[in-house]
């Protein structure tokens, strides 16, 4: 699959989110996503406004914004269709499928309401995705399984990863991973890739940062997630998030040329 384009992978994918995706990176040239991680709504939805463009998905951790309310959501939405770009809420859910329903359906964040894709830790067994299945298949949505992490010491390598595989090939509802390359040729699962910064090495607090050209032409990953790459301290966003975008998508162009 690494060595098709998006356009060809959307065409004959399954999940209809996936195929969304698919369809905006080829028409928006973008295998960017944004993490959003910023505290106020005016922030960010500031943010998504400038940078929307150049995205093919908003990262956000919904749960970080100080004055959240469901205004902030409705505009997210319309951001979304503005500038042609997908919502993942970085939920990071952990928990027995029963539980995960609850907050994955409701609370004051009712995340599958909006967010057209999220992601778990697979910890508590493969139960969970059935319990966020339960709630995100009738809604459209999709999911990722968190196989690997970025940061330094991380725990999900080796059989815990594996594990993470086997689990998404049998689950339809699961569209991909967040991790560091690509994972299977089982099918097409996409793999979204975050610490990545064309610049900085890491920071203080443990997260490590590759090259979209190593992410995206040597590992084979489809989607790079950049955010203090992009807003961090005397950045300009659409500046850096221009570069992100081209810097990213070379990379995949060169993926497609090298193989073919
Ligand atoms: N994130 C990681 N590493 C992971 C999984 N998720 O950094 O393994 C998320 C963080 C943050 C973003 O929660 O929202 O990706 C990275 O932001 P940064 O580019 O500013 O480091």
């Amino acid at each position: 699959y690494s060595q098709m384009t998006y356009a060809q992978r959307g065409k004959q994918h399954t999940n209809p989110v996936a195929q969304e995706l698919f369809a905006i990176m080829e028409r928006k040239r973008s295998n960017l996503s944004l993490a959003a991680d910023v505290a106020t709504k005016a922030e960010l939805l500031a943010l998504a406004d400038k940078v929307g463009p150049y995205i093919c998905v908003l990262k956000t951790h919904i749960d970080v914004i100080s004055d959240f309310d469901a205004d902030l959501v409705a505009q997210l939405q319309v951001l979304a269709s503005k500038h042609d770009f997908l919502l993942f809420e970085d939920r990071k859910f952990a928990d027995i499928g029963n539980t995960v329903k609850l907050q994955y359906g409701g609370g004051i964040y009712r995340i599958a309401d909006w967010a057209h894709i999220t992601n778990c830790h697979v910890i508590p067994g493969e139960g969970i995705i059935q319990g966020l299945a339960e709630v995100g298949i009738p809604k459209g949505r999709g999911l990722l399984l968190l196989a690997e992490m970025s940061s330094k010491g991380m725990l999900a390598t080796g059989a815990y990863t594996d594990k993470n595989i086997e689990m998404a090939v049998r689950n339809d509802f699961v569209i991909g991973f967040i991790g560091s390359r690509r994972f299977t040729e089982e099918r097409d699962l996409i793999t979204m890739t975050p610490g990545v910064g064309l610049h900085a090495a890491g920071d203080a607090l443990g997260q490590q940062y590759r090259t979209p050209e190593m992410i995206v032409t040597e590992n084979g990953s489809d989607v790079i997630i950049v955010g203090r790459g992009i807003y961090g301290p005397g950045k300009d966003p659409v500046t850096e998030a221009q570069r992100y975008r081209d810097a990213g998508w070379a990379a995949y162009e060169k993926r497609l040329f090298v193989s073919n």
